[in-house]
């Protein structure tokens, strides 16, 4: 019997979900060891992910530890879904997933990530940073819209594991941009239809719940914000007091 796989998170970021969201597709067992993302880049952690950023699994089956969520999903993908529910057995479409997946991971991510940086988390506002990163964010759902153009999905007929690592990013776009929920994908309606296919399936409504509970046990609230802080502006004067209180140490 397949014995669970660890998951080591903090539930705040997309990241960690891209691969429980795969998990609960492929119906593979699995254990959330969930930290506050202050003690991601100290032990015990760093001891299984040098580079100190979530998520890493430690996979009892096969002794195996990783991080990096495209290693991570091409791993699970490899070892448990050899009857190919998310994924294609022939050469060209299995390529093409691996090509979207590496898309994500380093065009997406990273990019969104930065917006977001620069968009909230950073006390300072750099004009030129906010524009540089939310240019790129347009510019990867232009990419996007125009792959999905007459396509339910991106690779084939069927959702794959490619289609699942966009979504978390995707879906927190209002959050990184700091526009209305109804209005992240204005522009973009391929890219709508296809989020709102993924977002309607049970994995995410497994994922998402889990997530809001893990949140809560660490006083946040599901966008993030700490318990208390009910809206950006009040935010924005915590990151600034916070970053100050550190420059003092
Ligand atoms: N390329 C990494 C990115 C992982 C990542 O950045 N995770 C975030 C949480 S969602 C993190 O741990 N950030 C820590 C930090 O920024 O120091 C992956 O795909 O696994």
């Amino acid at each position: 019997m397949t014995k669970p796989i660890k998951v080591h998170m903090c539930p705040a970021g997309p990241n960690p979900w891209k691969v429980v969201i795969v998990l609960e597709e492929l119906g593979v067992p699995y254990e959330v060891n969930s930290f506050p993302f202050q003690e991601v880049k100290s032990k015990p952690f760093t001891d299984l992910n040098p580079n100190g950023r979530a998520p890493a699994i430690e996979d009892p089956n096969t002794g195996i530890t990783l991080w990096e969520t495209g290693a991570i999903i091409q791993y699970i993908i490899e070892v448990y879904d050899t009857n190919h529910v998310l994924s294609y057995s022939n050469l060209k479409e299995r390529s093409l997933c691996n090509q979207y997946l590496a898309f994500q991971i380093s065009g997406q991510g990273p990019y969104f990530g930065q917006a977001g940086w620069f968009n909230v988390l950073h006390p300072e506002k750099l004009p030129s940073a906010i524009e540089r990163y939310n240019t790129e964010i347009k510019r990867v759902l232009g990419v996007l819209e125009t792959v999905l153009d007459g396509k339910k999905w991106l690779v084939g007929d069927n959702i794959t594991f490619a289609d699942l690592a966009f979504s978390t990013w995707n879906d927190r776009i209002d959050s990184v941009l700091l526009c209305a929920p109804e209005a992240k994908f204005d522009g973009f309606p391929n890219v709508k239809e296809w989020h709102e296919r993924m977002i309607s399936r049970p994995s995410w409504k497994v994922c998402m719940g889990k997530r809001s509970q893990l949140m809560d046990e660490q006083g946040l609230l599901s966008n993030g914000m700490p318990k208390g802080i009910s809206n950006i502006a009040e935010y924005e004067v915590k990151i600034k007091a916070d970053a100050e209180a550190t420059a003092r140490i």
